[in-house]
């Protein structure tokens, strides 16, 4: 019953638009996040942080392939490359896989490792669709592409990620959304995938919404990953992440929903993998954010107040 959690730290920020949230990890970790997760009942062991070179040193478009302008995107491969091997083999070693962001790029590592062995559902919380392609995005900044990423969509279409076998297309729900670029809208509305955005949650409430989107998620797949971006929540209750959008869920919304995750797992044994990512330190007031990211996970993993 007592699940052995290993924590890997990927501290990757070349997908960013400013530096900062290479520093996620170590916050995270020193917002007691090992003891949140024994108070959840589980076992953590901590891998420590994958290595990566340092983003100063690196030219954004220095050797890359033709693929739009994506920036950094061969040192993002090469980390999601690791990253993927780390997450696979863990869970070959019947452990799972908590991946420390860094930026949301290290999903595309995170979901192709576990997608390797089992079909795939995937809950993402997040304020952006991060689905934007090489072609499509307005900044070129990679955590806005990790799902066209492992989709296959755009150029990504002749990456070794795409399309990530074993991932389900129609089990991949967004919660929250608030931000939306205009080319993300239309390949959101062509695919399969399921987007709830905060309208929905203010309209049925977030206890409702999580529920259907479990559902979507568990449906003909083996669990589900969960993708946790800090800017999901509302930047008064999240202020150290990079791009924060307003009208984001509250502390309790957010509780609550990734409680609902932990009694789902509880019924059903459903959760594969997580990510927590872009929690930005230096943005952040007195490790709040990094704070929250902690709770949250230990929430995830069946903490209760009772
Ligand atoms: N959609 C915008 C872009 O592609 C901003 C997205 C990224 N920000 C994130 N990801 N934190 O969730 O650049
Ligand atoms: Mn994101
Ligand atoms: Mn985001
Ligand atoms: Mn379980």
């Amino acid at each position: 019953m007592d699940r052995t959690v290993r924590i890997i730290g990927a501290p990757m920020d070349y997908g960013a638009n400013r530096r900062g949230v290479d520093m996620g990890p170590s916050a995270i970790r020193y917002a007691d996040l090992a003891d949140g997760l024994e108070q959840a009942g589980a076992v953590p062991v901590d891998d420590g942080d994958l290595s990566m070179p340092r983003a100063e040193e690196r030219d954004p478009d220095a050797d890359q392939p033709s693929r739009g302008n994506a920036k950094f995107l061969r040192e993002i491969e090469d980390v999601c490359r690791l990253l993927s091997d780390r997450v696979a083999s863990t869970l070959a070693d019947g452990e799972f896989p908590l991946v420390l962001g860094g930026d949301h790029s290290v999903a595309i590592g995170s979901l192709t490792g576990s997608a390797r062995a089992a079909e795939l559902g995937v809950l993402w919380f997040d304020a952006h669709a991060d689905c934007n392609t090489p072609e499509t995005s307005p900044t070129g900044n990679v955590h806005g592409m990790p799902l066209a990423a492992v989709l296959g969509r755009g150029t990504f279409g002749d990456t070794e990620w795409a399309p990530a076998t074993g991932l389900c297309e129609s089990a991949i729900v967004y919660v929250g959304l608030r931000s939306i670029d205009e080319r993300e809208r239309t390949l959101i509305r062509d695919s399969e995938m399921t987007a709830f955005t905060m309208s929905d949650i203010d309209r049925r409430g977030i206890s409702a919404v999580i529920e259907d989107a479990l559902t979507i998620a568990t449906d003909g797949t083996d669990g589900v990953h969960v993708s946790l971006d800090l800017d999901w929540l509302d930047p008064r209750t999240a202020p150290g992440v990079g791009t924060p959008v307003r009208g984001g869920v509250t502390y309790r919304e957010a509780h609550a929903a990734l409680e609902a995750i932990s009694r789902r797992d509880e019924a059903d044994d459903i959760l594969r993998s997580m990510d927590v990512v872009e929690v930005n330190p230096i943005l952040d007031e007195g490790n709040e954010t990094a704070t929250l990211a902690s709770e949250l996970t230990a929430s995830t993993f069946g903490k209760r107040i009772l």
